[in-house]
C-alpha cells in the first residue's frame, strides 16, 4: 500500500470503541448523512435508526433548531474558560433542567459525558458526607449488570462483567445489590415486572453488614438499558428510596439512557414516581449533536457544599469543557425541540402502539423474551449452544441489510427508536426485524 493510498483509506488507524474492529473493517458499515429517522450509507442506502443512534438522538436526526442554534454560537461565542468565569448559556440551561427535573434537584453540574456524569455523581457524593462531618460515608453501591460508563467509578459500582475484567482492581469498598432481570417469573412484560421488589431489601442486608455510617450512595438505573434493557419490579425503586432515605445514604438515578423522554416523561424519575437525591444525564440533553452530560442534584446536596469563605473553591472538580458554550446552545436548542413538538408526550402516547407491535414477534423463531417500556424495546433470543452473542449478531446484521438499525448486547436486541417515529415506521421497524428473525 503506497503512502497516498494509505492517507485515504486505510481503515487500522482508528482504533474503534466497543467494536469488533478486525470484523467491522472487513466489511465496514459506514454512514455518510442522516436527516430525522434515517441514515444514508455511504453507498447511498437509506437505513431506518431503530435506536436513536445509542440512545441519544430522541428528536431524530438533523433537528432544524438544534443546528441553527449551534451554528449561530460558534459565530459568537466557541469557548470560554469554565473555571472562575461564565457565560450566560451554561446559566439559563442550568436553570431550565433545574425547572424541568423532579422535586428538589435545583443544581446542576455539567460534564461531556455520561461517564464523567457518574464519576462527578460519585466524587459529589463522597464530598458531601465529608463536608457535612461524616467522612466514612465511603462505600459506593451499585447493582449487578449495571452500566455507568467506562470510567474507573462507573466500572467498580456497574456490573457488566466484560467491561471490568481487564482493568485490574478497580475502586475498593464497593458492593453491589442483584440485578432484576428474571425472566423466569416476568417473562414478556411490558411496562413494570410484577416480580422481585423483594430484590431491593438486599440494601438492608448490606447496611447490616457495613453498617449504614460507612455507605455514602447507592447507584442505579431505573431502567438498565445497557444490559439488554432491565426493567424495575413494581414497588422496587420506592423500596430502594425507602430504604436510603432511612439510613441517610444518597440515592443517584443514573439517567443517561432514561432522561429527556426515552420513557415519555422528562425522567425516568418521573415515569415510575421517585424522587432520588442527584439525576446523571448525557446523550439526549443535546440530541447527540455535541458531547455534554449534566449532573442534577438536590438543594441539600448543594447546600452542603457552600460554606466555609467565600473566596475557596467549593468542590475541587470540573472539565475544560464543563459548559461549552456550542454544547449549551445545542442542549438550548434540544430542550426546546422537546417541548415545541412535544416530544414526550409523543412518545407516552406511542408506548403502547410500541409495545403491542414488539409483542407480535412473540412466536418468532428463537424469541425468549419481549420487554416494552416507553420507546424501549428488547428481544431475547435463545443463544446458540457455545455460540453466546452471535444469534442476535446475526439477527442485527440481517436487518441492517434489510433497512434497519438495531442494537445488540448478550443475546438481546435493544430499540429506542427517535421520539419522531411514526406508526408507519414502527410497523416497519418491528416488521423488519420480524423478518430477520424469520431469515
Ligand atoms: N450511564 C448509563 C446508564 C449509560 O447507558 C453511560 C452511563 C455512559 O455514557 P457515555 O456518554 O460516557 O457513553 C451510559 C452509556 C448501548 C449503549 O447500546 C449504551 C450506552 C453507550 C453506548 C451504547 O446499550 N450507554
Amino acid at each position: 500500500m503506497n503512502a497516498e493510498t494509505k492517507i485515504r483509506n486505510d481503515l487500522g488507524a482508528y482504533w474503534m470503541p466497543f467494536t469488533a474492529n478486525r470484523q467491522f473493517k472487513g466489511n465496514p458499515r459506514m454512514i455518510a448523512s442522516a436527516e430525522g429517522m434515517y441514515y444514508t450509507t455511504t453507498e447511498g442506502r437509506k437505513v431506518m435508526d431503530g435506536t436513536a443512534g445509542l440512545w441519544c438522538v430522541n428528536a431524530g436526526h438533523r433537528a432544524p433548531r438544534i443546528t441553527e442554534a449551534v451554528q449561530r454560537q460558534v459565530e459568537e461565542l466557541d469557548y470560554a474558560p469554565a473555571f472562575q468565569m461564565g457565560h450566560p448559556k451554561a446559566f439559563e440551561l442550568a436553570s431550565r433542567l433545574a425547572e424541568l427535573a423532579p422535586g428538589k434537584l435545583n443544581h446542576v453540574f455539567f460534564t461531556n459525558s455520561g461517564s464523567e456524569s457518574v464519576e462527578t455523581a460519585l466524587k459529589i457524593a463522597l464530598a458531601y458526607h465529608k463536608a457535612r462531618g461524616e467522612a466514612g460515608r465511603t462505600r459506593l453501591i451499585g447493582r449487578d449488570k449495571g452500566y455507568h460508563g467506562v470510567n474507573f467509578g462507573g466500572i467498580s459500582v456497574g456490573g457488566m462483567v466484560n467491561n471490568r475484567r481487564a482493568f485490574g482492581t478497580l475502586l475498593g469498598g464497593v458492593d453491589h445489590l442483584p440485578h432484576t432481570h428474571d425472566i423466569a417469573r416476568n417473562g414478556f412484560t411490558r411496562g413494570q415486572p410484577e416480580h422481585g421488589a423483594e430484590l431491593a431489601d438486599e440494601l438492608e442486608r448490606m447496611v447490616a453488614l457495613h453498617g449504614a455510617e460507612t455507605i455514602a450512595a447507592v447507584i442505579v438505573e431505573p431502567m438498565a438499558g445497557s444490559a439488554g434493557v432491565i426493567l424495575p419490579p413494581k414497588g422496587y425503586l420506592q423500596k430502594l428510596r425507602e430504604i436510603t432515605r432511612k439510613h441517610g445514604i444518597l440515592l443517584i438515578f443514573d439517567e443517561v439512557i432514561t432522561a429527556y423522554g426515552r420513557l415519555g416523561r422528562a425522567f425516568g424519575a418521573d415515569y415510575y414516581g421517585v424522587e432520588p437525591d442527584m439525576i446523571t444525564t448525557a446523550k439526549g440533553l443535546t440530541n447527540g449533536v455535541v458531547p455534554m452530560g449534566a449532573v442534577l442534584a438536590s438543594e441539600a446536596i448543594h447546600d452542603a457544599f457552600m460554606t466555609g469563605p467565600d473566596h475557596m473553591i467549593e468542590l475541587f472538580h470540573g472539565y475544560t469543557y464543563s459548559g461549552n458554550p456550542v454544547a449549551c446552545a445545542a442542549a438550548l436548542a434540544a430542550l426546546d425541540t422537546y417541548r415545541e413538538e412535544e416530544l414526550f408526550e409523543r412518545a407516552a402516547s406511542l408506548e403502547d402502539y410500541w409495545a403491542e407491535a414488539l409483542f407480535s414477534l412473540k412466536d418468532k423463531p428463537g424469541v425468549i423474551d419481549i420487554r416494552a417500556v416507553g420507546l424501549v424495546g428488547a428481544v431475547e433470543l435463545e443463544p446458540f449452544a457455545d455460540q453466546p452473542t452471535k444469534r442476535a449478531f446475526d439477527t442485527y446484521l440481517r436487518a441492517w441489510d434489510m433497512g434497519v438499525h438495531l442494537r445488540t448486547t448478550g443475546d438481546t436486541i435493544a430499540m429506542s427508536p427517535p421520539l419522531i417515529i411514526e406508526k408507519s415506521e414502527i410497523d416497519q421497524l418491528v416488521g423488519t426485524l420480524g423478518a430477520a428473525l424469520d431469515a
